[in-house]
């Protein structure tokens, strides 16, 4: 029987009280360890049946962000590590694991920070789309660093995530401005530097993020404005590698229109697009900055990949090494 606190995250990760592709990877790692503490389960092989059961949970809320199956792959590498393993040393290898996850993932935020602010200019007005805790890592950090900076913001409409960005620069001090996503290629030439997040990026250096994101890096492309994105290195998606595409997340309609008072309308709601890697100037992750094109080789290592091996996910790896 599954834990009530498992159904909780996995509902919470559903409705998006918990969202943005990091703090879900986060939340996924701080469920299976909350299901190894509280398992009662009495063999080794029923624990990992019950590790691969709640994960399975965890899998199904959300689609788009590699973050989440990333950090699962991560916390269950724990089970092949301890296999023959007692109980005991099995759960402490999850929990161990898991905590692992999370302090590397909240360390990653902090040096995209340090590492993407190296590239902001005092006088800079920079642009960012959605909530993404990576880019406003980096802006805060230009901003503490002392840099004049200035900040648009769009609504990043039906979820409004815009807004959560708006307070968060606010309660910084910065100065913001928000505008509509529609209004983006208007204000585009006031603009210096785009900065958004990521929820998976492929081994083409193609990036899935919010909708909207690839209309906005056109407007910048035309417009010769630098797009940065700034991600940590388990948004990558390994299976890109192998051809598998990204599946993009489509979201109940009500959440743009009360489709109750439109009735036969039909309304579509997918909730990220794909940026092409030829609109992309940079990628700012934990272990340095690449060119989109360097994706491929980001995969490559930090998966262990081989032709015909699954990718893996290490402990090392995952590590700040910049
Ligand atoms: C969030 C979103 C964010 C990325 C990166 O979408 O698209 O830009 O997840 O965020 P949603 P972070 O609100 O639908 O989850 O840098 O915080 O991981």
């Amino acid at each position: 029987m599954v834990n009530e606190k498992i159904k909780k995250i996995a509902q919470d990760i559903k409705t998006m009280r918990i969202r943005g592709a990091g703090r879900i990877a986060r939340a996924a790692a701080r469920a299976l360890k909350i299901a190894a503490i509280e398992s009662q389960v009495k063999t080794p092989a029923e624990f990992s049946h019950e590790m691969e059961t709640v994960s399975k949970i965890l899998l199904e809320t959300r689609p788009t962000a590699v973050s989440l199956p990333n950090a699962i792959r991560y916390v269950l590498l724990g089970l092949k590590q301890a296999h023959g393993a007692d109980l005991w040393t099995m759960k402490k290898t999850i929990c161990s694991r898991a905590d692992d996850f999370i302090k590397n993932s909240l360390e990653a935020v902090k040096k995209i920070g340090e590492i993407g602010a190296n590239r902001i200019s005092s006088g800079d007005v920079l642009l960012t789309h959605c909530n993404s805790e990576c880019a406003l890592s980096i802006i805060k950090t230009a901003f503490k660093q002392g840099k004049n900076i200035e900040v648009i913001t769009t609504e990043s409409r039906p979820v409004w995530q815009g807004r959560l960005s708006a307070k968060e620069l606010l309660k910084e001090g910065i100065p913001t401005t928000m505008i509509i996503d529609s209004a983006v290629r208007h204000f585009i030439r006031d603009v210096d530097k785009v900065i958004v997040g990521a929820d998976s990026i492929a081994a083409n250096g193609a990036v899935v993020n919010k909708i909207g994101t690839s209309s906005i890096a056109l407007a910048a492309h035309e417009a010769r404005v630098l797009f940065f994105v700034a991600a940590e290195t388990y948004k990558f998606h390994p299976e890109t590698l192998v051809g598998r595409l990204v599946e993009i997340e489509e979201r109940d309609p009500n959440e743009i229109i009360n489709l109750k008072r439109y009735p036969g309308l039909k309304v579509r709601n997918p909730a990220f697009d794909i940026t092409p890697p030829e609109y992309v100037d940079l990628i700012v992750t934990e272990r340095g900055i690449i060119p989109p094109y360097a994706a491929y080789a980001i995969i490559q290592e930090i998966f262990e990949w081989k032709p015909g091996n699954g990718p893996r996910h290490t402990a090392d790896k995952l590590k700040p090494s910049i």
